[in-house]
């Protein structure tokens, strides 16, 4: 009943709070013999890590994975596997002149409501920090998807506040602190944030992911949808409001006939479905969208009550980041590969194809 795990036949268990001693996950049902060590997991963690630029949280974790079952020699044995990773620059009483209060915009509220106890170091279980484990988790998936399906799953900063990026060359993502596809537009950004950050402010962003090389098949009518897991997996991203599948809400102002995706010779004409028709994907680019919304914890007061029910102002001190969105480039590439990956799992299952 608790709800700490995601996936059918590749579950995925996160455990631990953004200020407890560790945070950590098993994996289960990863299939045997991938080789894999704690490098390659500690390269996909850098990329979501906070303090590697001024536009992130200063927080320096050092996100030292370890492998603590599951891998013997190297390889991955098709028992569970168990990642974890101290918790080593939590600074818990930045936190506490609001522990009794409700940050406005933040789970603070609901936690306290259904649980009637929460930790409020750094928001608990509530942190984005608990995204660590999903990347780690995704190092994984993303490996055996390329390594027995080609499979690619790459995501970028399509939108930071009023700035759309152009998608020039997605390799330019991982040259720049937003992972925005267009070199060109980084100076903008930079302003943009400089600006943001000083203000005090924050600011939301649209992440887009592709991922390349998918087979057709994957998904299962009616309740075990390609499209339905994926909008579940991204909708619990911290700060998630909104998925889109292809054209998305686009599709609303399209007509049939420029929007359903024609085939001729075998090959489809366009990808306004992004990839995925009655659920089951069509061997085209799967195409997804994600909105995050503006981080909720700011130095800027604002009105809310406390868990006695008193009105306060609230002032949140701690290293917050500015668009919490643009770390979650790496986060939405991991939850969009477990998927992925489970539902090879669940296909073989179902029409031994594998
Ligand atoms: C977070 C607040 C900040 C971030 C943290 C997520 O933590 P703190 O207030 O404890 O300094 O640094 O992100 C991470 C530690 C991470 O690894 O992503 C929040 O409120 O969600």
């Amino acid at each position: 009943m608790s709800f700490n795990s995601f996936g059918k036949l590749l579950k995925v268990t996160t455990f631990g709070e953004s200020h407890g001693p560790m945070i950590g996950c098993v994996i289960d049902g990863f299939p045997a013999n991938m080789e894999i060590n704690e490098e390659e997991i500690k390269i996909e963690l850098r990329r979501r890590a906070t303090g590697k630029s001024r536009h992130t949280s200063q927080r320096k974790e050092k996100d030292d994975v370890k492998i603590v079952s599951g891998v013997f020699e190297g390889k991955t044995t098709g028992m569970p596997i168990a990642l974890l990773i101290e918790n080593t620059d939590a600074r818990s009483k930045d936190y506490t002149d609001i522990k009794d209060q409700f940050r406005p915009g933040h789970a603070d509220f609901t936690y306290w409501h259904k649980f009637g106890i929460r930790d409020y170091r750094g928001g608990g279980r509530s942190s984005a920090r608990e995204t660590t484990m999903r990347v780690a988790a995704g190092a994984l998936a993303k490996k055996w998807l390329k390594l027995h399906f080609g499979i690619e799953v790459k995501a970028w900063l399509a939108q930071l506040g009023t700035i759309k990026t152009e998608k020039q060359d997605l390799n330019e993502t991982e040259n720049n602190p937003f992972f925005c596809p267009n070199a060109q537009q980084v100076t903008e950004l930079e302003l943009y944030m400089d600006k943001l950050r000083k203000s005090g402010d924050s600011v939301g962003a649209n992440i887009a992911v592709v991922a390349t090389n998918v087979p057709v098949g994957l998904g299962e009518p009616v309740y075990g949808k390609l499209d339905a897991d994926i909008a579940a997996a991204m909708m619990s991203i911290n700060a998630s409001k909104g998925v889109e599948i292809g054209a998305g809400f686009e599709s609303v102002i399209q007509n049939g006939s420029y929007h359903r995706d024609e085939i001729v010779d075998g090959i489809f004409q366009s990808n306004h479905a992004g990839g995925i028709l009655g659920g089951i994907s069509t061997g085209q680019n799967i195409l997804t969208n994600v909105a995050f919304k503006p981080t909720s914890s700011l130095r800027l007061p604002a009105q809310s009550v406390d868990k006695f029910g008193n009105n306060v102002t609230v002032i949140t001190k701690g290293r917050h980041d500015p668009c919490v969105g643009i770390r979650a480039v790496p986060i939405v590439e991991s939850m969009l590969a477990l998927v992925l990956m489970d539902h090879i799992l669940r296909n073989n299952a179902l029409c031994g194809k594998y």
